[in-house]
């Protein structure tokens, strides 16, 4: 009995810090880390629009995907203790945490203009798109106005 306490106490210092509950800090560098890859998709995505490139219909639904992916993971980054630190700079704003409802409601709108383009990018051309990705743009403006400290 002895040597199994002793084995738990040992096996339990020896569990890594990915096991144990997520810190503030690591919920500031998941948000971060997803709304990198949006703007790297919705960049490309962006110069087919803007015909600054060649429209790639596959490459432009595939993007469009990953976009409607990545929109509902964002929410579960902004956690109590995630407000500030010391750390890790973010420029998530101090009402975002006292307007909670009206920022899930934004979120909620991403999701939706984000589904809504992946499923238009199944069938439409760049022109049928472009209004599409406006109501993307859009939803992501109307929160960063809010809810993202300027530079
Ligand atoms: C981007 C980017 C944003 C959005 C926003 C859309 O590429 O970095 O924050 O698009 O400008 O309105």
């Amino acid at each position: 009995m002895k040597k199994a306490w002793i084995l738990g106490v040992l096996l339990g210092l020896a569990v890594p810090g990915w096991v144990m509950a997520a810190s503030g800090d690591d919920a500031i560098e998941y948000r971060q880390g997803l709304f990198r890859a949006l703007k790297w998709n919705f960049t490309d995505m962006g110069a087919m629009i803007q015909e600054r490139k060649p429209f790639d219909a596959a490459r432009f639904a595939q993007e469009a995907d990953r976009l409607a992916a990545l929109a509902p993971m964002l929410g579960e980054g902004f956690i109590k203790g995630s407000e500030k630190s010391e750390t890790v700079p973010t420029r998530a704003a101090s009402e975002l945490w006292y307007q909670r409802d009206r920022f899930d409601q934004l979120m909620q709108q991403l999701e939706e203009k984000t589904a809504a383009l992946a499923e238009a990018a199944k069938h439409e051309d760049r022109d049928g798109l472009r209004p599409y990705f406006g109501q993307v743009a859009q939803a992501c403006k109307a929160c960063h106005d809010r809810y993202r400290e300027r530079d």
